[in-house]
């Protein structure tokens, strides 16, 4: 989103998460990110995320050839590539926090995690795992809470990587996830630079069919999915005194390009209606990636270690005024969004968030 420095701040990987592999790359140090050629902690930090690039085969295979059907009964062991690491996160158990803010953008958990100071067991050094996968957390503290960063590139599928893989390795009972992300706008009222809150989402997917038999129609617009209600309030309630801000519907697409209705002329994409059907489906203020899934997810999770989650996003720019946000500006608000963020984060109480529900309800539960 951004182009930033991260100053002279050292952001040193503690050990927290153990290492017992030792082709994990957790001892990481970043020095002065984005500030041009490689000082020669980046080289190490280069060099030992070359040496983790792949998990050894007998981790990867042992986990593929796990059964289908995870066990659901929580006393019998989950499938895992090892005792201690999930496949993608590269995370063992210890290394999030019950609360976790997810980003996109490298760069902006970064920035975020700046604003951290190192868990006790981490020595004085911040824990910072940076996955072969493209996944990079970062557990610390802010005002004394502890939470997790975790920046996971673009997509709904990175997304569910994300979800399910905290979940597993994330302390047990429930957990929070909010993620935090930029996004397009779709009403004129809604200026760039303004953060939304998003109260529910639709999922919009290119239907591969209506190319296919020529039935249907070329993308399919879900009913809505919404975020947890409290956590929203709550969220919303943080960002608006520092920051313009909103609540509001957002669509989730499955591409930046077809499904967010930006015409290209080398393929043949019938989207050039889109908006308006979607808008006459929903009521969208933003356009982005992710949102749906992390919403569907959490909304599906059963028992004790359930997930609430929430999103809030920044619109970078309107596809109805065709206005875009100014680089400068937009850094200003994103740091901004952020710390307002982490103060929700960490500022909320969770035993509140599920007050009033059964969390032993749908255990078992297999519905159809
Ligand atoms: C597309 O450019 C990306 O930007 C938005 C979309 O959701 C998608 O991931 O989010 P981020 O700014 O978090 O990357
Ligand atoms: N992210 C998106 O997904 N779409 C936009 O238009 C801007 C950011």
């Amino acid at each position: 989103m951004s182009n930033f420095n991260n100053g002279s701040g050292t952001v040193g990987g503690g050990s927290g998460g153990g290492g017992a592999d030792g082709n994990e790359n957790n001892n990481n140090t970043v020095s002065g990110a984005g500030s041009g050629a490689p000082t020669p902690s980046d080289a190490s930090l280069l060099t030992s995320l070359k040496r983790s690039r792949s998990p050894p085969p007998d981790r990867a295979t042992r986990f593929m050839a796990a059964p289908l059907s995870a066990p659901t009964d929580p006393k019998r062991p989950r499938p895992r590539p090892s005792a201690s690491r999930v496949l993608h996160l590269g995370l063992p158990p210890g290394a999030l926090a019950s609360r976790i803010l997810t980003v996109g953008d490298p760069a902006r958990a970064a920035l975020l995690a700046s604003h951290l100071t190192p868990r006790p067991q981490d020595k004085g050094r911040l824990f910072i795992h940076s996955s072969s996968r493209g996944f990079t957390t970062y557990t610390g503290l802010f005002l004394s809470t502890p939470i997790s960063i975790i920046s996971f590139g673009m997509g709904s599928q990175m997304i569910d990587f994300l979800v399910r893989e905290s979940r597993d390795v994330a302390p047990p009972g429930p957990i929070i996830i909010i993620s935090y992300g930029s996004a397009g706008g779709l009403k004129p009222t809604v200026p760039v630079g303004t953060c939304v809150i998003i109260s529910q989402s639709v999922n919009v997917t290119r239907n591969s069919d209506h190319w296919t038999s020529g039935k249907g129609t070329p993308y399919n617009i879900s009913l809505p999915v919404p975020a947890n209600p409290r956590l929203t309030s709550h969220i919303y309630s943080q960002v608006k005194q520092s920051s313009p801000c909103v609540l509001g519907e957002s669509a989730t697409t499955c591409s930046f390009y077809s499904s967010q209705a930006r015409t290209d002329g080398n393929f043949d994409d019938r989207n050039t209606t889109l908006i308006s059907q979607i808008q006459k489906k929903a009521n969208p203020t933003s356009m982005e990636m992710e949102s749906f899934h992390l919403l569907d997810l959490a909304r599906s999770t059963r028992g004790q270690n359930r997930i609430a989650s929430g999103s809030a996003v920044v619109v970078v720019a309107n596809r109805v005024t065709g206005e875009v946000v100014e680089g400068r500006k937009l850094a200003e608000v994103e740091g901004r969004v952020g710390v307002a963020l982490l103060r929700a984060v960490c500022g909320v109480d969770l035993g509140e968030i599920w007050e009033g529900e059964d969390l032993n309800d749908g255990e078992s539960d297999e519905s159809a």
